[in-house]
């Protein structure tokens, strides 16, 4: 009785562990189909360095879905002090929640640190599609997507495309789907 009870433990927590979502085969969204919980605690959201479109510095984390694919996700960024992210826009609806910190948002084509509004934790935004804009940081700043994917990130400036310096001649299309470093270690081994 008491080794099933282990075993039970265990397996709950192999679940919930973000070292399984981060290490284990497969997509996000198999780790989390429907039907099944996803639940984070704050120390068990799975950070990791990334995602590749945006400015080296940052980090993510992927809690529901597969931003990559069609259909619902959730994730989070966590954007170190001072962090910028040059003008850009997204194919379809970008539904944040700033959680904490504070994310200076603009609008428009050129970025401009005094041109923003200030969007302290607690702040929910849902801006439509193709519409440009561009932020910085005050103080460490986590911010929470949940939106229909695939999140794609497009910059004004393709010269503002980190992706871009990762690829010799920069042949990558910007306009085609988010690299896989952007969902999770375990589908960029799927897909890549
Ligand atoms: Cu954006």
């Amino acid at each position: 009785m008491k080794r099933v009870a282990a075993l039970v433990v265990l397996a709950l927590s192999l679940a919930a562990s973000p070292l399984a979502v981060a290490t284990g085969a497969g997509t996000e969204r198999e780790k989390t189909p429907p039907g099944t919980w996803a639940l984070y605690t704050p120390s068990e959201v799975p950070w990791r360095d990334g995602p590749e479109s945006l400015p080296a510095g940052a980090k993510v984390a992927v809690l529901e879905g597969d931003p990559s694919k069609d259909g619902f996700f959730t994730m989070r960024l966590l954007l170190p002090d001072g962090y910028r992210v040059a003008p850009h826009w997204h194919p379809k609806v970008e539904r944040l929640t700033i959680i904490s910190g504070t994310l200076n948002l603009g609008t428009g084509d050129r970025f401009d640190a005094a041109a923003t509004k200030a969007l302290p934790g607690g702040t929910y935004s849902s801006m439509p599609p193709k519409m440009t804009h561009f932020a910085w940081a005050t103080g460490e700043t986590v911010l929470q997507l949940s939106s229909i994917g695939p999140w794609q990130v497009i910059y004004v400036d393709p010269s503002d495309d980190p992706r871009k310096t990762h690829r010799r001649g920069g042949t990558r299309d910007p306009r085609s789907p988010l690299p896989r470093d952007a969902t999770t270690p375990a589908s960029r081994a799927v897909r890549g």
